[in-house]
């Protein structure tokens, strides 16, 4: 008995010892991430769109906080690619853009290692012409800790979906722009500067919206346990469009945007614009079935959603529910910006950020910060404007590729000013830093750490960054089509 007992000990030690030995092989190896293509079904239709996924399936990468992030993208596809890891703070050679590397051939690979100095929710997605459009684009997600109940922590990725090509969706909005600008003029002038045509919201009619390539008709279902928290990861990852998130009989927690904790929004609605990531925590009551969340995109009555089936009541049929909401959704506004804060901040709202603040908060990779000559204050301005009638969109009247970097000097603390002079909307993403946003329309907030920022039409936004990541920095729409026909420029430092 002893014999055995002791027998018994030492081959669960040796089964540990091999284990320990094989998982941390297999830790040292790169995360190999595919760039494919993947077969979906969408109102019943079958589709080709795209996909980053690694051999076993998983779909984009999961990872810890001062780990390395050891990837190898491999290009499977016909065509060049290159994927951005869209939040992340890293090294300029990293970021996965045309300015910092060459775009990964067909049939190629591309090794990427940094160390990850954030944890939250971000993303990867193609910076490569209109890719973004076929969902080539996955969740990164980094954990400072592994949650205990994988299933307690749910990502649902927002995206918009045509059968037709993105090509020729980017030949329709050229058409309908020249069809309708004049008209749009007229209603502009004549009308109230409040109102504003649906036109303006929506530039593109899509087929379907989806979570995590699934629509209404077919939804994903997630078994949650009651009386249990979620974590519901939102990103935002659609070419153009912004959605008000609904969660009906839950109510809902804010407690990170783009990765950065806020101080906690309690609600049932919530606004997430293009690129912008939200974690949202809902607690699940013990007497409901099943719970739908979902999200409905502004100007319209379309909606996409998953369903929460509580796995201990799930007897519950689900119903079907459609695709169309009851009532248009309205724009997105500022309320939600105006009312999100740092969870760790305690500076005062007019006392600003202090060069020191940021950096304690913006850069934590880069620990030769007191190389650099502080509190030296420098401000930019960002201009952004279109021409509804050639579809041109423009930073400082400049339309990539046809653009002049903007110049800061390395370890200063920049305060941009975003002025939108355009009728639409425009959700501005910087790579490299997160930014802090400290005014809305003239009005100082002490406002969250983003790195994507929806900037209303005819209005303006201050935010703050502290310049301590050398490199050149893209700074850009995050509408596709937009980005497409020239709202990007690039930041650069100056030692
Ligand atoms: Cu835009």
């Amino acid at each position: 008995m002893y014999n055995n007992n002791l027998y018994n000990k030492l081959t669960l030690t040796a089964l540990i010892v091999v284990t320990t030995l094989i998982s941390s092989n297999l830790l040292a190896e790169p995360t190999i991430l595919e760039v494919k293509t993947k077969d979906i079904v969408v109102d019943g239709k079958k589709a080709q769109v795209y996909a980053i996924e690694q051999p076993d399936g998983t779909w984009g990468y999961y990872g810890y906080k001062n780990s390395m992030f050891d990837v190898i993208v491999k290009n499977t596809l016909d065509e060049s690619t290159v994927v951005h890891w869209h939040g992340l703070t890293l090294p300029n050679n990293q970021d996965g853009v045309e300015l910092t590397q060459q775009p990964i051939a067909p049939h190629s690979e591309y090794h990427y290692k940094f160390k990850l100095t954030q944890t939250g929710t971000y993303w990867m997605h193609s910076h490569f012409g209109l890719q973004e459009q076929k969902q080539l684009e996955a969740p990164l997600i980094i954990y400072d800790v592994k949650p205990t109940a994988p299933n307690q922590d749910i990502v649902l990725m927002l995206q918009d979906f045509s059968f037709k090509t993105p090509e020729s969706i980017m030949q329709n909005i050229l058409l309908n722009a020249q069809n309708t600008a004049p008209m749009k003029m007229n209603d502009n002038s004549a009308m109230s500067h409040n109102t504003k045509a649906p036109a303006d919201l929506n530039d593109v009619k899509y087929d379907a919206y989806l979570i995590n390539y699934k629509d209404l008709s077919n939804p994903q279902i997630n078994l949650v346990k009651a009386n249990r928290t979620v974590r519901l990861r939102f990103i935002n990852g659609s070419s153009m469009s912004n959605f008000w998130i609904n969660l009906g009989h839950l109510k809902g927690k804010l407690v990170s945007v783009d990765g950065n904790e806020v101080k906690p929004i309690i609600s049932n609605k919530f606004q997430i614009g293009m690129g912008n990531r939200l974690d949202i925590l809902v607690h699940i009551p013990q007497k409901l079935g099943y719970f739908s969340i979902l999200a409905q995109v502004e100007g319209t009555k379309s909606q996409t959603g998953v369903i929460l089936v509580n796995s201990e009541n799930k007897k519950t049929s689900i119903p079907q529910i459609s695709s169309q909401a009851s009532t248009t959704a309205p724009a997105l506004n500022y309320a939600q910006e105006l009312q999100l804060s740092p969870l760790n901040n305690t500076s005062g709202i007019n006392g600003g950020m202090g060069a020191n603040t940021l950096e304690n908060t913006n850069m934590q990779s880069h620990n030769s910060k007191s190389s650099y000559t502080k509190n030296t204050n420098e401000s930019i301005q960002l201009v952004l404007d279109g021409n509804m009638k050639d579809y041109i969109w423009t930073i400082n009247n400049q339309q990539w590729p046809n653009s002049t970097p903007i110049y800061v000097n390395l370890g200063s603390n920049i305060t941009a000013l975003i002025t939108n002079n355009s009728m639409m909307a425009h959700p501005m993403h910087l790579h490299g830093y997160r930014f802090k946003i400290i005014a809305i329309n003239g009005k100082k907030i002490n406002g969250a750490l983003q790195d994507t920022i929806l900037v209303e039409p005819h209005s303006t936004v201050e935010v703050e960054f502290y310049a301590d990541n050398p490199g050149k920095w893209f700074f850009h729409c995050h509408s596709l089509y937009h980005m497409y026909r020239g709202m990007m420029t690039y930041i650069q430092t100056k030692p």
